[in-house]
């Protein structure tokens, strides 16, 4: 059964019980936690999903560095930091951690649009990278849900293409495509047809409209694309990442998530 998630939101409480509670008021049924509260406040995070019961279904930003930093160092730094959320995601029982090669470290659409690194040392950075995490969700029962991201995010990793192909090519099992509505809809010809054609490696969703804000209010075809979703029977999770535009916010984001519903519905979700 697909569960709905949502990131933390600006507009939440403050404790973490506290937004878990807030999650479930809205009509979530999960949590995609930030990282941050993995390595740094992991106690409270464990104690307030027991007392309220209200899952965490998958942990996304908040370590320090990307998968495919340019820099060593800070390369080295994300793999331990996503190896120590991923164990702990796995006390947890969250499914894993959404990843993309790096977010806002180089565009190829953007001056000075020459990389310092080539493609081919792009690629074994992240290969390597990904070699170190697939064991570590071995022995933790976890995923590593890497995302592809719009070519003014990352230069590495664009489409579901690109993605399924490192997948492959590392022959890598616990390593998944994350896909985001927003992204694909600047990437993907036809978001349903690139769903189809990686069936067997979707393993987590995204949500936003066209403009990255509610889903319901820009001009995102969610029914298509989850038609894709039915017929390739996904069961995982979709989180929203988006910002709320208008007033008022929290009842804004309520009425998104019943039309989320509505457009699964629709699908036969
Ligand atoms: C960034 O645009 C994004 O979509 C996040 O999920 C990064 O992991
Ligand atoms: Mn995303």
């Amino acid at each position: 059964m697909i569960r709905l998630a949502t990131q933390d939101k600006p507009f939440f409480p403050g404790g973490l019980k506290e937004k878990l509670e807030e999650v479930r008021a809205l009509g979530f049924d999960a949590l995609e936690a930030d990282g941050d509260a993995f390595l740094n406040h992991f106690e409270e995070l464990e104690r307030a999903a027991k007392d309220t019961g209200v899952p965490v279904s998958s942990v996304c930003g908040g370590y320090r560095g990307w998968i495919g930093d340019f820099d060593e160092d800070r390369r080295k730094t994300a793999v331990e930091d996503i190896t120590t959320i991923l164990e702990r995601a796995g006390r947890l029982g969250a499914a894993g951690i959404v990843v993309p090669a790096a977010w806002g470290m180089f565009s190829l659409r953007l001056p000075p649009m020459t990389p310092p690194r080539d493609a081919k040392g792009d690629r074994e950075a992240l290969l390597d990278s990904l070699s170190r995490l697939e064991k570590v969700c071995e022995n933790t029962g976890t995923k590593v849900f890497l995302e592809p991201l719009n070519r003014y995010e990352d230069h590495m990793l664009n489409t579901l293409d690109a993605a399924g192909e490192l997948i492959q090519a590392g022959g890598f099992s616990h390593v998944k495509i994350m896909a985001d509505f927003f992204h694909m809809n600047i990437e993907e010809q036809d978001i349903k047809k690139s769903l189809i054609k990686w069936k067997e490696l979707i393993g987590h969703v995204h949500l936003a409209d066209s403009h990255r804000y509610q889903p319901g209010d820009g001009h995102m075809d969610f029914v298509h694309g989850f038609d894709g979703l039915r017929e390739i029977g996904f069961d995982g999770t979709m989180a929203f990442e988006c910002r709320v535009l208008g007033e008022p916010t929290r009842e804004l984001y309520k009425d998104s998530v019943a039309y989320i519903r509505r457009c699964m519905e629709q699908a036969g979700l």
